[in-house]
């Protein structure tokens, strides 16, 4: 790591649900990530804006209410129009109804999310994810360190 890593984080759409991203918020600090906390409720023009006027590293994307799908269609659309590269990671509780949580991963994976957490996820772990998926991120790597690296992403 050569600089300070910058995340963008809030909870999507019309969801309310703020504790997770207040928790996560303070667990990147501690981890030692520049984090801006855009709250609850927050649409998805908010989140390309200050993720590209910070430059973000990292965009995280909560959704507790079962209705993330709905809420980050075409989410990945503008932020490639807006040229905002950063990695992208969404989590909370993504889906209602019976379905398995490798299911709702790979969906959200076709929907361009770098990596997806359940609701089971600690605060740790997504440091720990956070830290080697920007450092592996071909395009901040070049940024970083100017060496040429394959287009390969961590999936999880
Ligand atoms: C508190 C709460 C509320 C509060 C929220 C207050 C607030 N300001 O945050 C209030 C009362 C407002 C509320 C409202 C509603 N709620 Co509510 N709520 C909860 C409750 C009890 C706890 C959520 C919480 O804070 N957990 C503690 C935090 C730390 O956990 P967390 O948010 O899950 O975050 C963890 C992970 O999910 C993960 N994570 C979260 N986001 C992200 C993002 C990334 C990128 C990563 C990596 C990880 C990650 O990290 C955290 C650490 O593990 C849950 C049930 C539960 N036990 O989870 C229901 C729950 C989430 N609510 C639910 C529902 C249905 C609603 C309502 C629709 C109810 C209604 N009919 O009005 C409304 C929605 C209103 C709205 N517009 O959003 C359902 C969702 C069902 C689903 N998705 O399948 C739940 C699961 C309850 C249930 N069993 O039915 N709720």
């Amino acid at each position: 790591m050569t600089s300070t890593q910058t995340v963008v984080l809030g909870t999507i759409g019309s969801d309310a649900h703020a504790v997770g991203i207040t928790l996560l918020e303070h667990a990147l600090r501690e981890g030692g990530f520049e984090v801006y906390n855009l709250g609850a409720q927050t649409p998805q023009s908010a989140f390309v804006t200050e993720a590209d006027e910070r430059d973000a590293d990292a965009i995280l994307v909560s959704s507790l209410y079962g209705h993330a799908r709905q809420d980050c269609e075409g989410f990945h659309d503008r932020l490639a129009a807006a040229d905002v590269d950063a990695v992208t990671f969404i989590g909370g509780n993504l889906a209602v109804g019976q379905t398995t949580f490798e299911s709702v991963r790979q969906e959200f994976h076709e929907m361009g999310f770098d990596r997806v957490f359940g609701t089971e996820v600690g605060f740790d772990e997504v440091v720990k994810s956070l830290r080697e998926t920007v450092n592996n991120a071909p395009e901040r790597a070049d940024e970083q360190t100017g060496a040429q690296t394959e287009p390969t992403r961590l999936r999880s």
